[in-house]
């Protein structure tokens, strides 16, 4: 599939995704998010710009000024209640496509994650950010509310009280606000540093067995709100799996014959 919207590179099993959208400050239009549902049937098939299954994926925008800066308002400006509903829909697919990827996903905030942006940047399994990144939920200003999974995961990032006061507030917060209430893990002084230190973490994770990363992945991202017996229940499942695998055998021999271990991922 030729991408219009979306820039895929690949390189060494890594890919990074950008959305390619500057003049919009990178908006989610229908067409961005029907790209990466396509995109996402790609890896699966391994088809098209993706060949092999990613290891690990970068999402970043395109340009120093926006992540995202939130759903397109214009085309949402002619959308009746029913055509909401299904972007709302899409929205919250490619949502569920970056949390349930078998791999690890890091999104990379430079400028403007707004609304729809801080959405996506929160359904990847963590967040990078330059220093003049701007995060918030700014939907009750334009009377709505976050609605591709925001009220879900930015309640799971920071707790009720934060996430009621910044979605209430639709308060923008930088960067360094971010990283004190754990929306973000790390602070970097530019766009190029942050890239490079995103792609440094996912080299070094991509050492480790695949399977292992992507049932921890899988377990953490079901656990959310369950009991701890239910939760310790995933985490046992999720054990039993890795126990009995190739990675399994070949990591723990490796560490007993004092060699690194050589991993396939089964
Ligand atoms: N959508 C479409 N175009 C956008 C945009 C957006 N979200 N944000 C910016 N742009 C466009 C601007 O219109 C402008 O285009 P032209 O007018 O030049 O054609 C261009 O990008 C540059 O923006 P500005 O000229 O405004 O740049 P400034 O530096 O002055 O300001 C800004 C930057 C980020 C502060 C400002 O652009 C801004 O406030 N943007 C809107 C931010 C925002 O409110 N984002 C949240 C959108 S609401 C739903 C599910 C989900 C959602 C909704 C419904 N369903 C249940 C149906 C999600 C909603 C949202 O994400």
């Amino acid at each position: 599939m030729k991408y219009e919207t979306l820039k895929i590179e690949t390189d060494d099993r890594l890919m990074t995704v950008t959305i390619d959208r500057p003049r919009q400050l990178n908006a989610l239009s229908e067409a961005v998010l029907g790209e990466f549902k396509a995109l996402f049937e790609e890896i699966d098939s391994k088809e098209g710009p993706v060949g092999e299954s990613p290891l690990g994926m970068i999402l970043t925008g395109e340009g120093e000024k926006a992540f995202v800066a939130g759903a397109d308002i214009k085309g949402m400006n002619e959308m009746t209640p029913e055509e909401g509903e299904s972007f709302a829909g899409l929205g919250q697919e490619v949502g569920r496509l970056l949390e349930r990827a078998p791999f690890p996903v890091v999104a990379c905030v430079n400028g403007y994650a707004l609304g729809g942006g801080c959405e996506l940047a929160m359904a990847c399994d963590f967040i990078y950010a330059t220093e003049g990144a701007v995060f918030g939920q700014p939907e009750v200003n334009l009377g709505l509310i976050p609605g591709f999974g925001g009220l879900v995961r930015l309640l799971r990032y920071v707790g009720p009280g934060r996430a009621k006061e910044l979605i209430y507030s639709g308060r923008n917060i930088k960067a360094e606000e971010a990283l004190s209430i754990g929306l973000v893990n790390k602070v970097f002084p530019s766009k190029a540093r942050m890239i490079e230190e995103a792609r440094k973490m996912l080299e070094l994770i991509k050492t480790k067995s695949p399977l292992a990363v992507s049932i921890c992945k899988e377990t953490i991202n079901s656990m959310y709100g369950q009991s701890v017996e239910k939760a310790l229940e995933r985490e046992k499942e999720g054990f039993l799996r890795v126990f009995a695998s190739d990675d399994k055998r070949e990591g723990v021999r490796a560490f007993v014959e004092k060699r690194p271990a050589v991993f396939k991922g089964r």
